[in-house]
C-alpha cells in the first residue's frame, strides 16, 4: 500500500529539478522546492525530537511566512495533526483551544511567548517553539543543524492530518478532523477542476490559518508544482504590484470590493491572469459585475466549508453566473428539509453533502458530530441552498445563526454570552447586518441591568476588544430597554437585523 501522507502526495508532484521556485515575493526571500524539502525535515526531527509522536496535535498561531507553510509539511511529515490558529485570537480564546486539543507542540509569535507558555504549561505540552513574521524565532534556530532527509512517516487515509476549530452555534468551538484523504481528495479535485499547470503562478494573499488561503490555494499550487507569489497580507497596492506576474489568484469577497475601489486595478495589470476565485462568503452580483467591466475577467464563484473543503464550484470552461456557486464537485449532494427529507427540485433547503472531502468528526464531541450527520452519513452544512432549473446551486442563506464578517465567521451566540457576564448588563443579542467592505458587519443590542447607569456603547466595544478576536468586536452596540420577543420568548433577530440595517 503507498503511503498516504498528504506530503508524500505533494513530494511526487514536486518538480524534478528541486532547484525550482516554490515561494517568492516582495517582501519575502526566494525559496526553492528543495529550500521546502530540507526545512520541512528539518522541523520534522526536531518536532519528533521534541517528543511528538504520530497523532499528537501540532497548535500554530504564528504570522504568515513561508517558515510557518514548511512547519505545517513538517506536522504532516512526521504524522502529527496540525491545529492553525487564528493570530486575531486573544488569550482566553488560545486557552480553550490549548486545553481541548491537548497539543503536544506549541509554536507561537515572540511576543505571545510568555502568556502562551503559561497556558501550554498548565496544559501539559512538551514544547513551545516561537517563529516571528519575519520567519525567525526558537523554532528556525534549534532546526538549524539537524539532518535535511526524514522518511515521511505511513499515514493511512483516514489519520488525522490537521485540526481546524469553527465557532459552533451553541457558543463553543468545535474541532474539525481532517484527515489525509479528506485533503488530498480535495486537492486533487480542485487542482484538475481549476486547471492548474507547472507555469501557473499564484498569487496569495490569504492568511494561513484557515481552509481557504492554507488548503485551497496551497494545495493546488502544490500539486502542479506552480510557483506562489506569497504576500504577507492582502494589501490592495501589493496585489496590484505583483498581478502582472501571476495567473491565479483566490479571495474573500471583501479582497474583490478593495481591488475595486483602486484606480491602479486595471485590465493591464490582470494581462497575465487565467482565474480569479471567490468564496468563504458571498460574492454580490454588483461586485461580480464591476469585476467583469473593469478587467474582463468572470470571476468563478465556489462554495465550501472547513468541515469539508471546497463542495461546489462555477465551470472552468461553460457559463460562471452571479449569485450562484455552480455545481456540486466531487461529492453527492442533496437539499433537504430540517427533518432530512429532500425537497422538490427548485425548493430551499438545507444542503446535505456525502463524499471523500467531509471530514471525520468534531474532537471529542461524538454527540455533536452525530447530531450534524444524517443515519446514512450525509453531512447537514446548514446552508439554505437551492437548486436552479439551470442546475446551478445558489445559497440563499443559513440556517445556523452565523455572521460572515470580510471571510471570517463569527457565530453571535459567542459574542452574546461573553457579553452577557459584563457587569452591567442583563441580556444582549448580536445579529449582522450589511456592510460594504466586509459583506456583513457585526452589530450588538444591550439590555443594561441598570447597576451601572452610565455604561455607554464604547464600554461594550471596548470590553469585548480586550477578550476577543478583532473581527468578533462589534461595528456598533445599541442599548435598549428590551428585546423583541415572540410568544415563546425567543429572541426576534430578524427584527433586529432590520433596525440594525437603517440605524
Ligand atoms: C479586520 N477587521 C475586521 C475583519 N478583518 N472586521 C470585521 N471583519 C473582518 N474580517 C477589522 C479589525 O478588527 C480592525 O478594526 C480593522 O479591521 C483593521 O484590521 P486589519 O487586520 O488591519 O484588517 P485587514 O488587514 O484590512 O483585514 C481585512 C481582511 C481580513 C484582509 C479582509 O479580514 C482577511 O484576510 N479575511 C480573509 C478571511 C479568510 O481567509 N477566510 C477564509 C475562511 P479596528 O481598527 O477597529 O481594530 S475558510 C472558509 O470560510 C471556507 C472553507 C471557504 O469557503 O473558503
Ligand atoms: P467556515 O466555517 O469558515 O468554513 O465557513 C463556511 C461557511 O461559509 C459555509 O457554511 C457558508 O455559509 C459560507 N460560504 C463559503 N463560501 C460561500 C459562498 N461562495 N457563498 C455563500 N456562502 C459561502
Amino acid at each position: 500500500m503507498p503511503n498516504k501522507n498528504l506530503y508524500s502526495l505533494f513530494d511526487s508532484r514536486f518538480p524534478a529539478n528541486r532547484a525550482d521556485i516554490a515561494f517568492e515575493g516582495p517582501e519575502i526571500a526566494s525559496y526553492s522546492f528543495q529550500d521546502i524539502s530540507d526545512g520541512s525535515a528539518r522541523l520534522a526531527h526536531l518536532l519528533s525530537n521534541s517528543g511528538a509522536v504520530p497523532g499528537d496535535r501540532v497548535a500554530v498561531q504564528v504570522g504568515k511566512s513561508v517558515e510557518a507553510v514548511i512547519l505545517y509539511l513538517a506536522c504532516l511529515r512526521a504524522g502529527l495533526v496540525y491545529l492553525p490558529l487564528n493570530t486575531a485570537y486573544k488569550s482566553a480564546e488560545i486557552e480553550y483551544f490549548i486545553t481541548d486539543a491537548e497539543p503536544a507542540i506549541v509554536v507561537c509569535d515572540p511576543a505571545s511567548h510568555t502568556e502562551i507558555s503559561a497556558l501550554a504549561e498548565k496544559a501539559g505540552v512538551k514544547a513551545v517553539f516561537t517563529l516571528d513574521n519575519d520567519g525567525m524565532g526558537s523554532l528556525m534556530d534549534s532546526a538549524a543543524a539537524l539532518p535535511t532527509d526524514f522518511t515521511t512517516v505511513e499515514r493511512a487515509s483516514d489519520d488525522l492530518a490537521a485540526i481546524l476549530y469553527t465557532s459552533g452555534t451553541t457558543g463553543r468551538s468545535k474541532g474539525a478532523m481532517l484527515t489525509h484523504d479528506n485533503l488530498a481528495s480535495n486537492a486533487k479535485t480542485l487542482n484538475s477542476y481549476w486547471q492548474f499547470q507547472a507555469g501557473d503562478v499564484l498569487l496569495h494573499a490569504l492568511p494561513i490559518f484557515h481552509v481557504h488561503g492554507l488548503f485551497v490555494a496551497l494545495h493546488c499550487a502544490f500539486l502542479s508544482a506552480a510557483k506562489v507569489v506569497f504576500l504577507k497580507k492582502f494589501d490592495p497596492a501589493t496585489v496590484i504590484a505583483s498581478l502582472p506576474e501571476a495567473t491565479v489568484f483566490m479571495g474573500v469577497p471583501t479582497f474583490y470590493v478593495r481591488l475595486l475601489t483602486e484606480a491602479g486595478f486595471t485590465k493591464d495589470v490582470c494581462r497575465n491572469m487565467r482565474l480569479f476565485t471567490a468564496g468563504s462568503a458571498p460574492l454580490l452580483a454588483e461586485t461580480f459585475k464591476a469585476f467583469e467591466e473593469r478587467t474582463g475577467h468572470v470571476i468563478l464563484e465556489r462554495y465550501g466549508m472547513t468541515e469539508a473543503g471546497m463542495i461546489t464550484s462555477n465551470p472552468y470552461e461553460g457559463e460562471r453566473k452571479a449569485g450562484t456557486v455552480g455545481f456540486p464537485l466531487d461529492n453527492e449532494v442533496r437539499i433537504a428539509d430540517d427533518a432530512g427529507n429532500v425537497v422538490k427540485d427548485g425548493d430551499i433547503g438545507i444542503l446535505e453533502i456525502k463524499g471523500p472531502n467531509v471530514f471525520k468528526g468534531y474532537w471529542r464531541m461524538p454527540e455533536k458530530t452525530a447530531a450534524e450527520f444524517r443515519a446514512d452519513g450525509f453531512f447537514i452544512t446548514g446552508d439554505m441552498t437551492q437548486k436552479g432549473e439551470d442546475g446551478y446551486y445558489r445559497i440563499v442563506g443559513r440556517s445556523k445563526d452565523l455572521i460572515i464578517s470580510g471571510g471570517y465567521n463569527v457565530y453571535p451566540k459567542e459574542i452574546e454570552s461573553f457579553i452577557d457576564e459584563m457587569p452591567g448588563v442583563d441580556e444582549s443579542a448580536v445579529v449582522g447586518r450589511p456592510h460594504p467592505d466586509f459583506g456583513e458587519a457585526v452589530v450588538a443590542f444591550i439590555v443594561p441591568d441598570g447597576s451601572i447607569p452610565s455604561l455607554t456603547d464604547q464600554d461594550v466595544i471596548a470590553y469585548v476588544k480586550e477578550k476577543l478576536a478583532n473581527f468578533k468586536v462589534p461595528k456598533e452596540v445599541y442599548i435598549v430597554d428590551d428585546l423583541p420577543r415572540n410568544t415563546m420568548g425567543k429572541v426576534q433577530k430578524n427584527q433586529l437585523r432590520d433596525r440594525a440595517a437603517v440605524v
